[in-house]
């Protein structure tokens, strides 16, 4: 637990006693007290203290009270929740009248909890089974100690768990609460830990149609589908809806290996899920914060109402090798709870997760612009593509202000999947020219692998069948994916990471890689070392069979080279990588094709609105626990319209991720690249965040705000999903923005003064606080804020905060999509000077134009010639009167600065009064 969290925990829970003595000590009478004391006492005799009792009682008391209340408010308002002073404060204690574990506080009403721990132990006699226990724990029985505010112990005659909790925050708009449970083993046995289940009655607290409540499922690995589903809705199996058939597709997809694979009674999301009912601002979230031991998933009961918030373990304890009771202890992944705004909750659970020992610091960590072979070349990439595109890129006069720093090889130079350094014919020069070749160029050589998997035609195969995870079935090799693009190779095995003779030729092939030249690694199919079999070290779960794998990789090439993982399951992959693929493949289409649709499982193939929509739901992973990879940046001549070409560079841009180009550059249309350059580099301080992510499956907002309240600017990109032309009244969404941006915002102007922005309550005049510019139709908007969007199209908003007296504000720009977010691009009054400046600093774009909004009497009195000075070549183009703003007139600059003085290729432009 951090100490941030602590310190709120405790804050919360004197907030929590205040509160409480101030509100409820007037229904504490004596008699009451004596008589529920003598009742418990009878009913669960003497095995707890009597002081428990005393502190039990208050909490029942508490909870009554806090049902009676809500009932009450009920009564009186459905919808939000709006209580007098902070939300109620988070709390969890066994009730021994219904024998659950009761978490109150979260939402309207107490979720009732039952921990079931599933483990097995040995046989005792050789021709009897394994003893199964499927137990549950937290019942009045199995009590063995209470702690008010701390938690609880339970155990039953093998293991014990103790359940300890925090409050993580506590406000008028959301509280959380951080359950840390530990369990032990007591018998001198060895036990065969099978998962650890909460399972949560959320009937209470979905008293309406399935229909109207959403739920958030976060797939699980980096191509699965990530979003939210109306909780009647039913999870896809294609193939015929068979699970069984369309199994050793989706193996590379779904967790096919978890107990709730193939389903038809509720929803399965991985490592964390949210629940919102459509007429509410508010939501649930529930999620594990750690996946390094077991798997976390969630399941959701369409029937009963139920969530189970399960650990997938299968790990040997081995209390019995070292003799003694008690003595293994398992610190199991803690469960988070929160209640609060869907945006706010996803950010906070990320970072609840994310990595604490992680070698380098997230924040260093550049975002790159690189180059991959696959969605132009796919495998039938040869050196010599490599070769063209590698020195074009670095001898092309267009490719230069691209900056373009890295080339990466993808699938196709490999004889066999998993004989990673024997090359196939397209390769004269071997991996080591391939590197070569890009080094030689000034850029880093990366290259693709599939470092768990191996095909049934490799040497590795036929050499080691005993390098390999067994089918718990059959005990033959795992069949983890089946690839008709790999030929001989179209049977895939998973490697056994725990096996030591594996680990060396894992270190071997990525310090041989290392050794060639290659500082870039993008590893693929990851989620074939997290499958469900035995392997060679029966103590290891899979999630730590995985984890050891990529622990030995990040080993063997060293901190400093960057490593991409992709098809990896996200939770277990915390903490290795530099950067992660959080959607599935795109491709120069929008749908997926039919056929692939249907031998998918589910809606992850590849397609365009599949690596948008899933980048964008998760956005909330960005820099938090890796860079986010939207996946690469397709210019194709045909294949993607217009509007779809625009929508991906928003998307990608504000994604703030890696961006990758995969074209055959020299044949490259140069239009294409000059719009390139108006996304290049992505943002290091800022980047995007969907609204409303739980309530429309696919989000129709994209907003990156500034990155500090002094910025003036926002983006926001709205999205057309659809088939056909739809009118979005852009008023709706962004009144509530505006209201925020506009609301006591402290800045500081140019003599360091703070200014404190009073809010502005009057909602009419919130827009008119407010200058709009259309970044991609590069025109500010006037009174025109309802949009016709054509199918598959966005419209990128930069909103620039007008508030402050006369100055002129810089409102637009054809440079940068998001430079006027981060700064790169800023523009500001100085009042002891009198001019107003625009320094732009860190964009690719070279030529393009500025707009400056200014009042009407400054614009005329404005002698241009000898008003403006700057480094660049600079023209007034046009004023304009503004609609918008009476009295306000955009002056419109044309800049030039390919030729900038001096050189750090900053420029500015000074307008003196
Ligand atoms: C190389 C590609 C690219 C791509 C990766 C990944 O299920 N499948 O058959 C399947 C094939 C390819 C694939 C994903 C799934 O794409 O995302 O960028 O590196 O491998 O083979």
């Amino acid at each position: 637990m951090s100490t941030a969290s602590a310190e709120a925990a405790k804050a919360a829970a004197e907030l929590y006693y205040n509160n409480f003595i101030e509100e409820y000590a007037i229904y504490f009478t004596v008699p009451v007290a004596i008589l529920v004391i003598l009742i418990t006492t009878f009913v669960y005799g003497f095995r707890v203290n009597i002081l428990d009792y005393i502190l039990y009682f208050f909490q029942d008391l508490y909870s009554i009270i806090f049902i009676f209340k809500s009932n009450n408010n009920k009564k009186k308002k459905t919808g939000d929740i709006n209580l007098r002073k902070a939300l109620p404060i988070a709390n969890l204690r066994f009730d021994y009248l219904t024998s659950k574990l009761l978490i109150s506080g979260i939402g309207k009403e107490p979720l009732s909890v039952d921990i079931v721990c599933k483990y097995e132990l040995p046989a005792p006699t050789w021709y009897s089974r394994n003893q199964q226990y499927d137990c549950r724990l937290s019942t009045s029985k199995n009590v063995i100690q209470m702690q008010q505010n701390k938690g609880c112990v339970f155990s039953d005659a093998n293991v014990k768990i103790t359940i300890e909790f925090a409050r993580i925050f506590c406000s008028k708009t959301s509280n959380g609460l951080h359950i840390f449970p530990t369990l032990t083993t007591l018998t001198d046995r060895t036990v065969r830990l099978i998962g650890i289940s909460f399972e949560v009655d959320l009937k209470p607290s979905m008293p309406y149609r399935l229909s109207k409540s959403k739920m958030f499922i976060n797939g699980f690995q980096s191509w699965s589908p990530t979003g939210s589903v109306s909780c009647a809705s039913r999870m896809s199996y294609t193939l015929l809806g068979l699970p069984i058939v369309s199994r050793p597709v989706a193996g590379m997809i779904r967790n096919v290996d978890s107990e709730y694979w193939g389903r038809g009674d509720g929803l399965t999301s991985q490592h964390m899920t949210a629940f919102q009912s459509t007429d509410s601002k508010d939501s649930i979230l529930w999620g594990f914060t750690k996946q390094t031991t077991a798997i976390g998933e969630f399941f959701f009961h369409r029937n009963t109402k139920k969530l189970t918030c399960t650990l997938d373990y299968e790990k040997t304890l081995f209390s019995t090798d070292i003799g003694m009771k008690g003595l293994v202890e398992v610190k199991v992944e803690p469960l988070l709870v929160m209640f609060g705004a869907i945006d706010f909750l996803l950010e906070t659970w990320a970072t609840e997760c994310a990595p604490t020992n992680y070698h380098r610091k997230l924040s260093d960590v550049k975002t790159s612009v690189g180059w991959c072979s696959w969605y132009k070349f796919y495998d039938k990439v040869s050196q010599v593509d490599i070769t063209r595109n590698a020195n074009f890129i670095a001898d092309e006069e267009k490719m230069k202000d691209i900056d373009c720093r890295v080339v990466q090889l993808d699938d196709g130079f490999q004889s066999h999947i998993g004989d990673w350094l024997t090359v196939n014919r397209k390769f004269p020069d071997g991996l080591p020219g391939v590197a070569r070749q890009i080094k030689k160029k000034g850029m880093a050589a990366g290259i693709w692998l599939a470092p768990f998997l191996a095909g049934h035609g490799s040497v590795l195969f036929r050499d080691r069948p005993e390098w390999f995870v067994k089918d718990q079935l059959t005990g033959s090799p795992l069949i983890a994916h089946l690839n008709p693009d790999w030929g001989s190779d179209f049977i895939c095995y998973s490697l056994d990471t725990t096996n030591p003779q594996v680990q060396s030729w894992l270190k071997h092939i990525f310090s041989t890689l290392v050794a060639y030249g290659f500082t870039y690694f993008k590893i693929d199919f990851l989620v074939a070392g997290i499958r469900r079999g035995n392997r060679y070290d029966r103590y290891s779960s899979r999630a730590e069979a995985y984890r050891k794998g990529l622990d030995i990789i990040r080993k063997a090439i060293g901190p400093d080279c960057y490593l991409v993982g992709c098809g990896a399951p996200l939770g277990p992959s915390i903490g290795y990588f530099d950067a992660m693929r959080v959607s599935s493949d795109t491709n120069a289409e929008w749908n997926e094709m039919f056929l692939q649709r249907i031998l998918g499982a589910g809606d992850g193939p590849p397609c365009l609105r599949n690596a948008l929509h899933f980048s964008i739901t998760r956005s909330f992973l960005h820099r938090k626990w890796w860079l986010n990879d939207p996946d690469c940046v397709l210019l194709p001549g045909t294949g993607l319209t217009n509007e779809e070409m625009i929508l991906q560079l928003t998307v990608i841009c504000m994604s703030s991720g890696v961006v990758v180009i995969s074209e055959d550059m020299p044949s490259l249309d140069l239009d294409k690249i000059s719009l390139l350059k108006r996304i290049l580099p992505t943002s290091q301080l800022v980047s995007g965040q969907p609204r409303n992510v739980l309530l429309h499956r696919f989000p129709t907002l994209y907003v990156c705000s500034g990155c500090d309240p002094s910025q003036r600017s926002s983006l926001f990109a709205f999205i057309n999903w659809k088939n056909y032309d739809v009118t979005i009244d852009t008023k709706i969404d962004l009144e509530d923005e505006l209201q925020y941006l506009s609301s006591n915002r402290n800045e500081k102007n140019a003599n360091n003064k703070e200014v404190v922005h009073e809010s502005n309550n009057k909602q009419d005049d919130v827009f008119s606080n407010f200058f709009f510019f259309d970044f991609w139709q590069e025109r500010p908007l006037r009174d025109d804020l309802i949009l016709l969007m054509k199918p598959h199209s966005s419209r990128a908003l930069v909103a620039t905060r007008f508030d402050d007296g006369q100055d002129p504000k810089l409102i637009g720009n054809s440079f940068h999509l998001i430079a006027m977010v981060d700064g790169r691009i800023s523009g500001q009054m100085d009042l002891k000077n009198n001019y107003f400046i625009v320094n732009v600093r860190d964009v690719a774009c070279e030529v393009g134009k500025l707009w400056v909004a200014m009042p009407t009497n400054v614009v005329t009195d404005l002698n241009t010639e000898n008003n403006i000075k700057s480094n660049v070549i600079v023209n007034v183009t046009s004023t304009t009167d503004l609609k918008s703003h009476k009295n306000w007139s955009v002056m419109e600059f044309s800049v030039d600065a390919t030729k900038i003085d001096g050189d750090d290729g900053q420029w500015y432009i000074k307008i003196q009064f």
